[in-house]
Parts: C-alpha cells; structure tokens; sequence
C-alpha cells in the first residue's frame, strides 16, 4: 500500500491500541499503513523503509512495550531522520532518552473518540505534515538533541518470528476461551457441506473460508430460555460494498474488511416473545402495535433504533453478557456468508423467495396497495403478503435466517453517504450528535432494487416503521 499517508509504528503487544488509532485515523480520511499486510514473500526491511519514505507522517505509539521493543526505536529513529515523527503517549511509560525532548502528544486518557483535545492537537500535526513543506518541522517540534547512537535495523526474521509466535498465541487463548464459553466449539475443515436438516436442527452452521475450505463454525447457544438464540461467527475478511457500476453511491467504495475477533449473532430477528420477556421484566415498554399484530413467532416491528437499544441493554443485564446492536460490517458479514453475488442466494432475483420474505407475486396478486412504475416486484413467490413468523425460510451459509427479507434491521453505525471513512476492521461508524443510524437487510417490502444484500437504508434514530425490527449480537471474548 504505497500510497498511504500515515505509518503507524508500534508494538505487536498493543495491537488493541494501535487498532483504536487507526480506527480513528480512518475515520477522519486518512489511508493508513500498519504492519498487517506484510507477508513472507514481502521482506520486512524494504517494506518498513518504502513505506515511511512514503507516508507523510510517522506516528510512533509509546507504551511500555513500546519503549522495550527494538524494532519499534529503530522504526522511529529513522522516521525522525525523515522529519516525520509524532510521537504520541498511549500508556504511562518512560519514553527512551532519544525521543524524552520531543513533543508528545499524551493520550493516556483517550477512548478512541474525536473530541478529544490531545487527539485534535495530533490531527493538527498531521495536517501540518501533510502540507508541501515539511523541511522545518521545528514549528511543532521542540529542539531535537542530536542522534548519538542508532539501534541496529531489526532482524526480519526475529519480527516475523514474533508475530508467528504472538498470532499463535493469541489463537490459543482465543481458541481456549472460546472452548470455556461455549462449549460445543468446533473447528477444522469438513470434507463436505452438512446437509440442510443438520443446519435447521440447529449446532451446525457451515463457514466457506476465504480459501474454499468449508469449516465449521464454533457453535450456537442461548445464554437463558427467553434469550435469542445466537451463532458464533468467526473471525475473517471480506469485500464490503458494491463495485464502482452499481447504482448506489452509498454502497461505494467496495472495500476490505477485517473482522479479527468472533462474535455472536442472532440466527433470528429479535420476535415479539423475546422483546415481551423484556417487557414482563419492565425493561423494555409495550410497544404501540395492536395485539393481534404481536404474534409471538414474528418479528418485533415498529421499534426505533433507541428502544433496540434498551432491549440490549436489558440483555446484557439479564444475562451478565455482552449485548449490543451488530456493528454495520458485522452484519454485511453475517448476511454474505462467504458470498460475493448480489442477493446472498445468488445473481438470480428470482432465488431470493427461497430465502427472505420480499415484495414478490404474493403481494402483487393480495394486496390492493398501487406501487409506483419504477417499483420492480421480485418474480417469485415467499408465500407472505405482509410479515412472516421469524426462521420460515432457509438459513444462508452462517445458518442465519432472515438476514434478507422480512424486516430491515438497526445497525450501530450513524450513516454516511460513502464508505469513505469506514473501519477496515469493521467498527462502527461514529460521529458526535449522530441522529441518523443505518438500516440493513432488506424488508416484506423490499423490490429488486433495495433488496440487494448491500442496501444501506438512513433513518432517524428514534423513527419506527413496520418494515423494520433488529436482531442482536454478542461478544464473546473474554
Ligand atoms: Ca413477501
């Protein structure tokens, strides 16, 4: 990624850190190199040097790993010797005697948000590194003591070796927390698909890898009797978004998204009997929608984005877990299911019946509403005019039903026009005072045209209409 404008240089060990970093730079339009993307046909060295000679700004990230890591000095020593150091302060630590004089940015107390009078001074440095001249840097730096000692360059092979170990670790832990939590885990290849009744039954829920392999994924559970039933996604990397021809500008840029730790997510849209336990249990208000229309087996409709909210937050009371709207990657994940085509049962309109509850032949042929001209209905038949009992149609790969059709569901993110500020790793879109969140999935209501699994739709947080519920995920980390 020679193009990118700001290098981040930091410890392996504060990868949680650095990701809150680079969220953030992100988020306010810069491109970001981190040492991610190195692979073994890459060689470390030549990398590390092309790309601080081509960003315009090095930020060093100090902590106490920081400060012991070689190769993170080495790094900014010669980010220094290019006039492109910002040093910043994540953790209290004693920052090495070559670098103690220079200005430093103190971001011991940052949470990762924008208003934050340190993190806007460092975006300040930013725009002044970005400018034509950057030969005089002493406008933002104090007076830089001379170099009396450079440490030697890192040997790629011990960095590579570290990490190797360090990822190798990280899926240890992760893999025997995960155990602990959910005790069905399984993964490892499968020589074949399970079949349809091993998916509707329920533990088994086949994941396409990146590379064709099938795996299982780690399982699914229910945290209490009236909770939802949630699916363990595990972590990967896909395309979000649509290519350059497609008609929506807002689906654009495509771009890849990390999603390195796994989640939990509802294989169901939260129904009328899950959001009434909320209710018998004074966590959530009845909502204003007629008895008759609050069927246990359909899904909950008419809620705004806020009061989706308290149902998580009761949830997590309830259960001492983790509760929380997905984030919007999150949930282009889940719906895709390893999928790259259109809708996620494939290219053909006429497949999505199979697998949603959309605007089809039923309605056309029941419903005396008119649709405009440009409305084009899908060529199929689902069987429902209006809403359908949640889990009626056949689960997508991640043995997920719904995540296409019947209703729209909130996301965490506030809307943006454009993926332009979008997390790689798929953390949700922020900005202070948002009052218009996303909407994913589409509805009973949804044409060709907004029925895509890509179809981002704005509404105002507090609005409610009958072509929107929500389904809830969970972390599951430790
Ligand atoms: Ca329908």
């Amino acid at each position: 990624m020679a193009d990118a404008q700001v290098f981040i240089s930091y410890a392996r060990k504060d990868l949680d850190q650095a990701r809150r970093v680079i969220d953030a730079l992100t988020r306010s339009g810069y491109r970001v190199w981190w040492d991610a993307r190195i692979t073994p046909q890459n060689p470390f060295d030549a990398i590390i040097e092309r790309e601080i000679k081509a960003a315009f700004a090095v930020l060093v990230l100090w902590t106490p790993n920081a400060v012991e890591s070689e190769w993170v000095r080495s790094e900014a020593h010669f980010a220094r010797s290019q006039r492109k150091l910002l040093p910043l302060k994540l953790a209290d630590c004693t920052v090495p005697l070559a670098f103690g004089q220079l200005q430093t940015a103190n971001l011991t107390s940052w949470n990762g948000g924008g208003d934050h009078p340190e993190w806007r001074r460092v975006l300040e440095w930013i725009d002044e590194l970005s400018g034509a001249d950057i030969s005089d840097p002493s406008a933002r730096l104090e007076e830089i003591p001379p170099v009396r000692h450079v440490d030697p360059k890192p040997d790629p092979r011990s960095r590579m070796a570290l990490m190797a170990a360090s990822a190798a670790l990280a899926a240890l832990l992760l893999g025997a927390a995960a155990y602990f939590l959910v005790p069905r885990l399984s993964t490892g290849c499968l020589s074949s698909l399970p079949d349809a009744r091993q998916m509707a039954a329920g533990n088994v829920a086949p994941v396409l890898s990146g590379s064709g392999c099938i795996r299982q994924s780690f399982g699914a559970f229910r945290d209490c009797e009236t909770c939802p039933q949630m699916v363990v996604m595990p972590p990967g990397t896909f395309t979000m978004g649509s290519p350059a021809d497609s008609s929506q500008p807002d689906e654009q840029p495509a771009h890849k998204v990390s999603l390195e730790r796994p989640f939990a997510i509802g294989r169901h849209e939260i129904s009328w009997a899950n959001w009434m336990a909320c209710v018998a249990e004074r966590g959530c208000k009845l909502p204003d929608v007629a008895r008759d229309s609050r069927s246990p087996d359909f899904p909950a409709h008419l809620l705004s984005w806020d009061e989706a909210n308290t149902y998580t937050a009761w949830l997590s009371k309830r259960t001492g877990a983790r509760y929380r709207l997905p984030t919007e990657a999150e949930w282009e994940y889940a719906a895709r299911g390893d999928t790259t085509t259109r809708f996620s049962s494939g290219h053909d309109p006429a497949s999505v019946c199979a697998t949603g509850n959309v605007l089809d032949q039923t309605f056309a042929r029941e419903s005396q509403r008119q649709l405009k001209e440009s409305v084009k209905v899908f060529q199929c038949e689902d069987g429902f005019r209006f809403l359908a009992p949640v889990g009626r149609f056949r689960a997508n790969l991640f043995g997920l039903h719904d995540m296409q059709g019947n209703v729209g569901e909130h996301v965490q993110d506030c809307y943006q026009r454009s993926y332009d500020n979008a997390s790689p790793f798929g953390t949700a879109f922020e900005q202070p005072g948002c009052k218009v969140r996303v909407v994913r999935g589409a509805s009973w209501f949804s044409d060709e045209n907004d029925g895509t699994i890509t179809y981002r739709l704005s509404r105002k947080q507090e609005a409610r209409s009958d072509v929107t519920g929500f389904r809830v995920a969970r972390d599951i980390d430790p």
